[in-house]
């Protein structure tokens, strides 16, 4: 008999290392994680590790034959900086990847004959706004506002959540019997920030920069201006946003696409939290046009409405908090202990 497990791709990314744990801590399913890297070592023992590609379809195949996955955590790719310079490499891992785990999601759903749940964690790179008087105007956008994305991940991330719906819905529409669909979720995330690991690869990632070089008394460009802004979150409501969208009653979803936000800060802003914290904090504000363009096409806020009334979505953590007490205490702790 095959086992039942969880599936987790990306699992060594940011979201992948923080979601084994919450998970490792409920008593769902056993994890079956993959990634190109090796987990760290203390996520060893939680989960059961295939270092390996999600391009790779025998590896795919031969996992089929050995594990069921009952929820799949789809959260292997390029962000949205890195996939500028391999735009290529990047629609390979974030739309074929993704096409080839549905396409397996799709057949387990029939076997078992029932459907398995696909996580997919989409991003605000999906998001492209003309210019800043539009991006002030239009300060929070609903999910089908200015869907033009200018970057490659944020196509390939909004082109990932229209297949997600044709494969929950439309798939094999013409074939004679109809196929038990797999059941697609996902959710918009706005930059997030852990106090545990640093982003790589990412174009909001100079929120998190800003706070990790500050405690390790690093002195911090800031590749932005000082007005520009985005919604930020702090992993710890990502990961929940997660696993209750997972676990939502598919009766009370009304959209296979949710936006999720906690607050809305300027890299400015940034700054200020940090400089209490770290008064000796040496932060410079040197924009980069290129990176600059793209954090100006992403909107300011987001209108979470639809999560909050369909599955219950609730940040634990606004600014203040995260900082005060989710970031600060837990990265003054970890950079003192190394
Ligand atoms: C990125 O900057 O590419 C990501 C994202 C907002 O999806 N952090």
């Amino acid at each position: 008999m095959r086992k039942k497990v969880i599936l987790i791709t990306g699992a060594v990314g940011e979201i992948g290392q923080a979601l084994i744990q919450s998970l490792a801590e409920s008593d769902a399913n056993d994890l079956l994680t993959l990634d190109l890297q090796p987990l760290p070592a203390d996520l060893q023992h939680l989960s059961t590790h295939i270092q390996g590609d999600i391009l790779d379809k025998n590896l795919l195949t031969r996992l089929v034959t050995e594990y069921e996955f009952d929820t799949v955590f789809h959260l292997a790719a390029l962000l949205s900086a890195r996939g500028e310079f391999a735009p290529e490499l990047a629609h390979r891992v974030n739309v074929e990847g993704t096409l080839g785990l549905l396409q397996l999601a799709a057949e387990q759903s029939q076997r078992r004959g029932d459907p398995v749940r696909f996580i997919f964690p989409s991003s605000i790179a999906v998001y492209g706004l003309p210019d800043l008087e539009t991006k002030a105007r239009d300060y929070f956008v609903r999910e089908w506002d200015w869907n033009h994305p200018t970057t490659m991940y944020g196509c390939n991330k909004l082109y990932c959540e229209q297949l997600g719906a044709y494969y929950s819905r439309h798939y094999q529409q013409l074939a004679a019997a109809s196929p038990v669909m797999l059941d697609f979720r996902s959710i918009r995330f706005p930059g997030l920030i852990s106090a545990f690991t640093t982003p790589t690869g990412g174009t909001s990632d100079y929120g998190p920069e800003m706070l990790h070089a500050a405690a390790q008394d690093n002195p911090y460009a800031c590749f932005v201006r000082e007005d520009s802004v985005i919604p930020f979150m702090a992993m710890p409501d990502a990961v929940m946003a997660l696993l209750k969208l997972a676990q939502a009653p598919r009766e009370r979803l009304t959209r296979t696409v949710y936006n999720i936000t906690s607050f809305s800060l300027t890299a400015a802003e940034i700054r200020d939290l940090v400089a209490q914290a770290f008064p000796n904090a040496i932060i410079s504000f040197e924009a980069d046009g290129k990176r600059q363009r793209i954090i100006d096409s992403w909107p300011a806020g987001l209108i979470d409405k639809a999560a909050h009334r369909d599955w219950g979505w609730e940040p634990a953590y606004g600014a203040e908090r995260a900082f005060n007490e989710y970031l600060i205490p837990n990265i003054m702790k970890r950079y003192r202990d190394v």
